[in-house]
């Protein structure tokens, strides 16, 4: 069971140019993208949400880990299955920089999920909705990432890693959104040591027992040396 946890949001691939969610840029194409990123929305204007991910994945193979997704992986190296990272973010920039041990709560840009039998496939290609699923061969494909109102992904092990940790540390993330937003507490009641990194205070700085304000390829690197 790993030690260390660490949390990361959209503020760890800020710097690689992914934009976020809530900062004065978190707009594509003049709508919120809470508005876009909703299963309603996807029932109501499915191209509009197609071309929403589409532009995504387009756009992040155009992007590259910076050091903050860097140090993480020297951390990993170094300590091995003691550290697990558990990712908010749909983009594999942990991955490119060479973690292993992450999980995609909120899924990932680069699968596609089967509406009908529940299959998740590698996708890389534009996600019209005509192509067949592998697995079932209906065509019901949709972005396999978590929107509001659905159930994130790995909440068994996160909770698991949660309550055995001996230090939980949040990079990059709001704490807007629930429930990773609460897992500071759930590993403050287990006894975890807690450190926030962010750009200014999250909502949920004050739980933290420290919090460092930056930019996350300046504290990350530092955090780890
Ligand atoms: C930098 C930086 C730099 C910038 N360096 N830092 C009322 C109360 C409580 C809960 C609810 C409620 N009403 C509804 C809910 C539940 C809802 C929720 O939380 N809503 C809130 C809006 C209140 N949550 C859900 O519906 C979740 N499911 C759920 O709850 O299921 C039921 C359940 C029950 C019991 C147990 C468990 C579950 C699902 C949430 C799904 C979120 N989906 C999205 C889209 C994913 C797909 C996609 O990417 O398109 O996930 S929304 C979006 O927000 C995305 C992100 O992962 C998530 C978090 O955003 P994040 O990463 O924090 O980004 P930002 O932009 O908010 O913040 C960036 C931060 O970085 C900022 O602080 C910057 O300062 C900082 N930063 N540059 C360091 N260079």
């Amino acid at each position: 069971m790993p030690q260390l946890v660490v949390l990361t949001g959209a503020g760890i691939s800020a710097e690689s140019g992914v934009p976020t969610f809530r900062d004065a840029d978190g707009l594509w194409e003049g709508h919120h993208v809470e508005d876009v990123a909703t299963p309603e929305a996807f029932e109501r204007d499915r191209p509009t949400v197609q071309r929403f991910y589409d532009a995504r994945r387009a756009a992040l193979a155009g992007v590259a880990p910076n050091p903050a997704h860097q140090a993480l992986a020297d951390l990993e190296r170094a300590v091995g299955e003691d550290l697990l990272v558990i990712t908010q973010n749909i983009d594999d920039l942990h991955e490119r920089a060479g973690s292993r041990h992450v999980l995609h709560m909120h899924g990932e840009l680069l699968k596609a999920l089967c509406r009908t039998c529940g299959g998740r496939y590698a996708w890389d290609g534009e996600l019209v909705s005509e192509p067949g699923c592998p697995g079932c061969g209906v065509a019901d494909l949709r972005p396999d990432v978590v929107w509001f109102g659905e159930m994130p992904y790995e909440l068994d092990r996160i909770a698991a890693a949660l309550s055995k940790a001996d230090l939980f540390v949040s990079i990059g993330t709001s704490g807007a959104v629930y429930p990773a937003a609460g897992f500071v507490q759930h590993a403050l009641m287990y006894g975890a040591r807690t450190l926030e990194l962010n750009l200014e205070p999250s909502e949920g700085s004050h739980l933290f027992h420290e919090a460092r304000h930056g930019r996350a390829g300046d504290l990350v690197p530092a955090w780890v040396r």
